[in-house]
Parts: structure tokens; sequence; C-alpha cells
């Protein structure tokens, strides 16, 4: 609303302004981007995916873009918005875009844990887990990077829910993550699953729930070589790269470990900057160099999705 001061805008517990850029993203670039609601959270916010689109009506080969499933996280959500208009807005402009536009859809999901994300807003800045209720726990939420089909409850997650890695009472407990899983299945035709998190500046591939290679290892190392490379080059940040579970920790039941076990070969986890000066309070001044850089990284990974 417009005061003497000129203009503020009115913040409730329930703006998810991410949610408004999404639409003005789609209002923006009609012919290429859409909303679509894919679920909702526990909390019954709606889950919202942006869908960039060349073609309507075919379910061309798609990649999906997750952020935002550990709400603390918060470089994660910017980065994916700020992503989302970057795809928009190259389309037609930068040919590496454009062409994995004429072949793919991309679906991005900013926000994959909208209760947490406001929960890190209005009580708790480093909240990570969702907000569901533990039945006979007084401990809220379980961790959604831990309660995919993937060796769920093995090696790296808690049955305990006062855990930050509490696995949840079973697979796809979680409404967040099993909206995702029936979406993608549902769709049938993804090739590649990026999960942006912070922090650590890592890019890592399967599997998490093992230390055994996976086996396309050696195609996912180089390529993430590659696309680090590329990030690199933008401000000099450096990534470590390797798999899951030798480069950060064992951690069963994670997404990309999912995606990966359910034929989408192209899955990799993004930990964006820093390396620990600020964390997960990263200074909003590093929030366009941190997105600036990541998309070379993206686009190198999705322009070889695009040829394989
Ligand atoms: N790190 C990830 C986590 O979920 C990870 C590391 C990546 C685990 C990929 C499994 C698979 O613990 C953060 N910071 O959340
Ligand atoms: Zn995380």
């Amino acid at each position: 609303f417009l005061t003497s001061q000129g203009l503020e805008y009115e913040v409730t517990i329930e703006d998810l302004q991410i949610y408004h850029e999404m639409d003005n993203i789609a209002s923006d670039f009609p012919d290429l981007a859409s909303r679509v609601k894919i679920g909702h959270s526990f909390e019954n916010r709606p889950m919202y995916v942006l869908k960039f689109s060349t073609e309507e009506g075919v379910r061309r080969p798609a990649i999906w873009l997750n952020a935002g499933i550990h709400s603390r996280e918060w470089i994660s959500q910017a980065t994916a918005i700020w992503t989302a208009r970057k795809i928009a807005s190259d389309y037609q402009r930068d040919p590496a875009i454009t062409s994995i536009l004429e072949k793919m859809d991309i679906f991005l999901l900013p926000v994959a844990n909208p209760d947490g994300y406001v929960y890190t807003q209005t009580q708790n800045r480093l909240w990570r887990k969702t907000r569901s209720l533990n039945p006979g726990s007084p401990c809220v939420g379980a961790d959604p990077n831990r309660n995919w089909n993937a060796s769920f409850a093995g090696k790296g997650a808690s049955d305990n829910p006062c855990s930050e890695v509490y696995h949840g009472p079973h697979a796809n407990s979680e409404v967040e993550v099993k909206s995702v899983v029936d979406f993608i299945q549902k769709h049938g035709n993804f090739k590649c699953f990026i999960d942006l998190h912070s922090y650590s500046q890592l890019l890592m591939y399967p599997y998490g729930y093992t230390a055994k290679k996976a086996p396309d290892a050696e195609e996912l190392d180089k390529l993430a070589r590659r696309a680090a490379k590329a990030l690199a080059s933008v401000s000099g940040t450096e990534y470590q790269v390797g798999p899951t579970s030798t480069t950060v920790y064992p951690a069963s039941g994670s997404s990309i470990d999912w995606a990966y076990d359910n034929g989408i070969k192209f899955a990799f986890t993004f930990e964006l900057r820093d390396t620990g000066t600020y964390g997960f309070l990263l200074p909003a001044n590093q929030i366009i160099p941190t997105a600036e850089e990541t998309w070379l990284g993206l686009k190198t990974i999705m322009e070889h999705v695009r040829h394989n």
C-alpha cells in the first residue's frame, strides 16, 4: 500500500512473495511459462511449480529443478526464483537455453517446503524440516531429504522425531515429497533432477545411501566437473565434486537417489555458497552473484541432458 513515505508492502504470515513472482513471470511470458499447482503442504499451502514449455500438449523429455526442500537454506529458494526469470528472459536470446527449450520442458519448484519456509521467516530462522506433527512426540517435522523411497530409513537418517534428519514414519509420509513423486511418476518422462541446497559449495551425484559406485558414476562425475568449472568461471567460486556418500556424508532417502533409482539418470545436488563464513545466513549481497554463477553450472548440465 501507499504511504507518505512511499511504497510499502504489507507482509503477512501467509504471504509467500516467491509465489507472487512466479505469477509475474507467468504473466510476463505467457507463451513460455505457466504456474502449476502440484499439491499442497501439511499446513495446506499450495505447492507451485513453474512450467517452461515451448510446445503444448506433448510430454516432452523434462528437467526438474528443485529448491527449498530444507527451509533454512534460503539461497536455494532465492537462486531458484532468479533462475526462473533468467530462463524466461534468455529464451530466444541465449542459443543454449533456447535449444534446450526447443526439445525439453523445464519444471521448477522454488519452495519445496513452504511450511518450513514460512516458519523460518516468522519463528525460527534455522528450521530445516517440514512442519508435520509426530503423534506421541513433542517434536515437529521430518527431514524431507530423508523421506524418499530410496533405501528409506537406512544410513544417515534417524528414527527419532526430534532429530534434524528424522526420516518420517514411512517413505513419502511428507505430503510435500509425495506431491513431487506423484507428479514426476505421472509425467513419466523426466531425464534430469537437480536439487539446490546450501551450504558447502559441492556438486554431488548418487549415491548417498551407499558407498557403492552408481552405474553412471563416470559420466556424472565428468559432467559435474565441467559444470563446476563453468560455475567457477564467473567469479572463481570453487566447488568440490563427487558422490554424496563420500563427498559430504552417507544419507539415505534423498531426492536424487530416488530420482536416479527411478530412471532419471542426471541427478545432482548443488550445495550452494558459502563454505561456512556465513553458512545458512548468507548476506543478501551474495544472492545475485550466487545465482549468476550457478546458472552456468545448471546450463552445462541441461545442455548435456539435451544431447543425451
Ligand atoms: N545437505 C544435504 C542433506 O540432505 C545431501 C546433503 C545431498 C544428502 C544429497 C543426500 C543427498 O543433508 C544439506 N545441507 O542439507
Ligand atoms: Zn539441505
